[in-house]
């Protein structure tokens, strides 16, 4: 397989962390892409396909016959690259060959975040992985950057308790923050920060005019 890296303009991700309040904003972009008459598929990381969604399982919510073992933090790299690889392959893939809109919550971003910043493994292996096992990156990425304990504060609502990584410490969300930020301000061309501290109509706001400007830089796509 080759391992060049692919930016394709009709597939867009968004990134954050918890409480970020990516699903509000993954339904506004969708209906923006929609009312101009675009087919949206709408999927997420871990996951998108039954198998990548039964990896998403093994690595966030492992029943009772693998709880108990503990997940390296370089298997759990490998598992979302595999689930990824699949996603890519199964899914995203044939809806841009299709000339469809491929929305994804999360991307390989949230892998140099999650694995790179919160687990300290070496991002120059995260960027082997990608160009070898994914070759494919969005056209555009919208990062919802919020305060932690904001956002751990939002996300501590919910009536399901806390996923394997989301049961992490504060210090680690701190580091997937500070990555998540330094690979926005390295690539401008890509990212676009937005204010997630906002209350939730501010920050669709804030993601459709996004995506709305990226559309028309883009040009024909609007
Ligand atoms: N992961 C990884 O480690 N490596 C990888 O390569 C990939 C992922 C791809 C699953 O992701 C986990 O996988 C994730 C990273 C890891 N673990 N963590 N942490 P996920 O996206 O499924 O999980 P999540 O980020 O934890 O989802 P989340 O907490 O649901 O975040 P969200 O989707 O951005 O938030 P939300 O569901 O839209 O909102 C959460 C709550 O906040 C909800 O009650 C809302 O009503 C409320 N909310 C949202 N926005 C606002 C505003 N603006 N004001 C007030 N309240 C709000």
């Amino acid at each position: 397989m080759s391992a060049a890296l692919r930016r394709h303009p009709r597939f867009i991700s968004l990134e954050g962390g918890e409480g970020a309040g990516k699903t509000t904003a993954l339904n506004a972009i969708r209906a923006a892409l929609q009312a101009r008459g675009h087919e949206v598929v709408l999927t997420r990381e871990p996951g998108g396909t039954p198998l990548a969604e039964r990896i998403r399982a093994l690595i966030l919510t492992p029943d009772a016959e693998v709880a108990n073992e503990p997940l390296s933090a370089e298997a759990e790299l490998l598992l979302v690259f595999a689930a990824r690889a699949q996603h890519v392959r199964q899914q995203i893939e044939p809806a841009l060959a299709r000339g469809g809109y491929v929305l994804s919550d999360r991307f390989t971003d949230s892998s140099y975040a999650y694995q790179g910043g919160g687990r300290g493994l070496d991002p120059a292996w995260i960027a082997d992985l990608e160009r070898r096992a994914v070759g494919l990156q969005p056209g555009l990425t919208l990062l919802l950057d919020v305060d932690v304990a904001v956002g751990r504060a939002r996300a501590s609502g919910r009536d399901l308790g806390p996923d394997r990584i989301e049961s992490e410490q504060d210090d680690f969300f701190q580091r997937v923050r500070a990555v998540f930020r330094d690979r926005a301000t390295d690539d401008p061309a890509r990212f676009q920060l937005i204010d997630a501290s906002q209350d939730q109509a501010g920050v669709a706001a804030q993601v459709v005019a996004a995506v709305t400007a990226y559309l028309s830089k883009e040009g024909g796509n609007g």
